[in-house]
């Protein structure tokens, strides 16, 4: 099997890897790292991925890093029978637009509410001294943790988290109107909605999914998108942190 991907079954950018590799048929054998052990901050890890965060995919030999880039290159890699790139140029750049607006986004802005809702519970387990050491031994994490500590963000970084959140839903509504849907980019799924689904489906896992209700246009992605047949694939059991963590299940449910 030439792909290996290491990963986190709940990991958001690990799930957007794991979609492309699905949908494209392709096999790959999947190493799974506990991130709350911290398996992504050991040396032989460190080697494969400098930033000390998942995932990392092994092709060959051939190590690349970066979900975005994982996707791109398994585009270029293995265009059949199904490719998520636009071959029109314009297209092409729209959706390279979208990618760069989601990562500085939704994918930051969903860490907040995952880390106050779903991780403080293990990180308030730990003494302080732990805490920092935890938080200092993360090459590209370490300011987060530490302005997060071990008590949470405050209500305003919350608030200002789930504000990004809701303006993304509102440029999702308005690229699909643009566009004509139901993607993003209008017909045909490209790589800006599998670099959004896991954003939206973790708000969705933690009770939020209210939050884009008055907007149609980005429900009926969102049913699009959980029915494609890479969705159940890729959130095996496990990849929900309501299925990890049962102290969120009633959170979300009220
Ligand atoms: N830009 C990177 C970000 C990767 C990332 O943040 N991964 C998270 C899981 S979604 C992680 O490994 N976190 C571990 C940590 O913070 O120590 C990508 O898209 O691959």
């Amino acid at each position: 099997m030439p792909f290996t991907l290491y990963n986190a079954p709940q990991s958001t950018c690990s799930q957007r890897v794991r979609f492309v590799l699905n949908a494209k048929g392709l096999p790959f054998s999947e190493i799974k790292l506990d991130l709350l052990a911290g398996d992504q901050l050991k040396p032989d890890y460190l080697a494969l991925n400098p930033n000390g965060v998942v995932p990392t995919l092994d092709h060959d030999g051939a190590i690349v890093i970066d979900s975005s880039v994982i996707c791109e290159y398994l585009d270029e890699v293995a265009p059949e029978p199904l490719d998520f790139t636009p071959h029109d140029p314009v297209l092409r750049a729209k959706m390279r637009t979208l990618m760069h607006f989601i990562d500085e986004m939704p994918a930051a802005a969903v860490r907040v509410p995952t880390f106050n809702l779903a991780f403080l519970p293990r990180f308030a387990a730990m003494s302080e001294e732990e805490f920092i050491a935890f938080a200092e031994s993360k090459p590209l994490r370490r300011e987060f943790m530490l302005s997060m500590g071990r008590k949470g963000f405050p209500k305003e970084d919350m608030d200002a988290a789930l504000a990004r959140l809701r303006r993304t839903y509102e440029r999702m509504d308005a690229e699909i109107e643009k566009s004509g849907g139901p993607w993003l980019l209008g017909r045909d799924i490209t790589l800006a909605d599998i670099m959004v689904m896991p954003a939206i489906v973790r708000m969705a896992d933690l009770g939020r999914d209210g939050a884009w209700q008055d907007l149609p246009r980005v429900q009926h992605w969102y049913e699009a998108i959980r029915a494609h047949p890479a969705f159940a694939p890729t959130y095996y059991h496990g990849s929900l942190l309501t299925e990890r963590f049962p102290h969120l299940r009633k959170a979300a449910q009220s």
